[in-house]
């Protein structure tokens, strides 16, 4: 097999507008909405500086349907540029910029071949002696909502010894995290006869299986507090005897964490300000040169919680923390900031939860019902539905609790637990027990 090398890639979601974040000042927005963009330089680096002989983009390219011309403009130019170095660029559109959106279309240069609604293939030369290495299929999202199996549609030529891939925007054994288009399953692509399925639509990268290889490339860059960690893509080579060299490059410019921080030990609250301030350092030395976000994770039990769960002390120290980085941004130092997404209190008060399972009273049956709604999501979640009865005939607080995770939904049944534990111990201190 003649050897070769390319660039897979997926979801780039150009011109992401990060809405939800809170409390940035106009700079530091600037700065995240320049994110994707500066991802997007950075792979077209690593492709001249990797020499690859093409590039696959597996879907969402654009963020929206109706892309703006800064994403268009960006794009057609980041191609241009992959031109002139003699390398080729095969794209399918996704569930973000389907073909039937309002956007700009990718102009058809002879370098680069833009999937149709219809399964397409392209045999790929490499670049020097434009030998033929490979025959890449792909199909395109025709609309935004794509329901059918189109994984079935791809066929590999029984007679050819090329190297296949297929580019393919699915959802691959039902991921529950990402909408179901284009269901499919690891088995029917591991039978399909490709070599390499480039996919995208899951952000998470994952390597599902190896020869053939199945492989999410993920986001070139975190778009929110649910993808933290480095973001990049694969750069794959195929070598003589046909095995697979894969390796990762980070391309992201802003990278989000989720940092766990205890309050165990800590009994009152300059130290556990302290506390957090060290943690903020610490990522600003991992990351001296980019901005990192961060969502902060109270946990650990001791005597502070009460304080922490009854005050301002929280809010205000978030406040104080984003003011100081907006501080670093007007003097123009963007690398090393760290930006407080929020500070999520997830610690408890100093009880022995066991002791108050067992207990014979209306806390330790609340406990029990928390317990048993964390093992058993289905139970859980018939008890928040129950519980937010009232609530649900506000519109907002019913999208809030569609659109949420079963990570943040366990969060705010140990919230109430704890808040509950609280309330009621405070109450029988002072006349329960009396
Ligand atoms: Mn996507």
């Amino acid at each position: 097999m003649t050897p070769f090398r390319f660039i897979h890639t997926a979801d780039l979601h150009l011109d992401s507008k990060f809405a939800g974040m809170k409390g940035l000042s106009e700079s530091v927005r600037q700065h995240l909405r320049e994110s994707t963009f500066s991802a997007l330089r950075h792979l077209m680096t690593l492709a001249v500086a990797e020499q690859v002989d093409f590039i696959l983009i597996s879907g969402d390219i654009y963020d929206a349907a109706d892309s703006s011309l800064r994403a268009h403009l960006s794009l057609q130019a980041a191609f241009e540029e992959l031109g002139t170095h003699g390398i080729h660029v095969y794209i399918i559109h996704g569930n973000h910029d389907p073909l039937d959106g309002p956007r700009l279309q990718i102009q058809n240069a002879e370098h680069v071949h833009v999937f149709g609604a219809e399964v397409e293939s392209y045999i790929a030369r490499r670049r020097g002696d434009q030998q033929e290495v490979a025959v890449i299929s792909g199909i395109s999202y025709p609309t935004s909502k794509v329901t059918e199996n189109t994984a079935m549609k791809f066929l590999r030529d029984p007679d050819s010894s090329l190297f296949h891939i297929a580019i393919h925007h699915a959802n691959v054994d039902g991921d529950p995290a990402h909408e179901t288009y284009s269901p499919c399953t690891r088995k029917e692509l591991e039978a399909s006869g490709y070599d390499y399925w480039a996919l995208g639509h899951i952000h998470q990268r994952r390597v599902i299986q190896e020869y053939p290889h199945i492989v999410y490339a993920g986001n070139i860059q975190g778009r929110s507090v649910k993808e933290t960690g480095p973001k990049g893509c694969y750069v794959v080579e195929v070598l003589e005897d046909a095995s697979l060299h894969m390796t990762f490059h980070e391309l992201d410019s802003v990278r989000w964490f989720r940092e766990e921080i205890s309050i165990e030990g800590i009994h009152n609250e300059d130290e556990w300000i302290i506390r957090v301030e060290d943690h903020v350092d610490t990522i600003r030395r991992l990351r001296p040169g980019q901005m990192s976000i961060v969502r902060w994770i109270i946990t650990g039990r001791s005597s502070l919680h009460r304080a922490l769960e009854g005050g301002h002390i929280a809010d205000e120290l978030e406040q104080e923390l984003r003011r100081r980085e907006i501080e670093r941004a007007e003097n123009g130092h963007f690398g090393g900031l760290v930006w407080t997404e929020s500070i999520s209190l997830q610690s408890g008060i100093e009880i022995d939860r066991a002791d108050m399972m067992r207990e014979d009273s209306f806390l330790g049956e609340m406990m029990r019902l928390e317990s048993q709604a964390e093992q058993d999501g289905e139970f859980g979640n018939e008890l928040i539905e129950t519980a937010m009865t009232q609530l649900m005939s506000n519109r907002e607080i019913r999208r809030m609790i569609s659109e949420s995770s079963e990570q943040e939904r366990q969060e705010w049944l140990y919230r109430a637990g704890e808040l509950g534990a609280v309330l009621l111990l405070e109450r029988a201190a002072d006349g329960g027990r009396k």
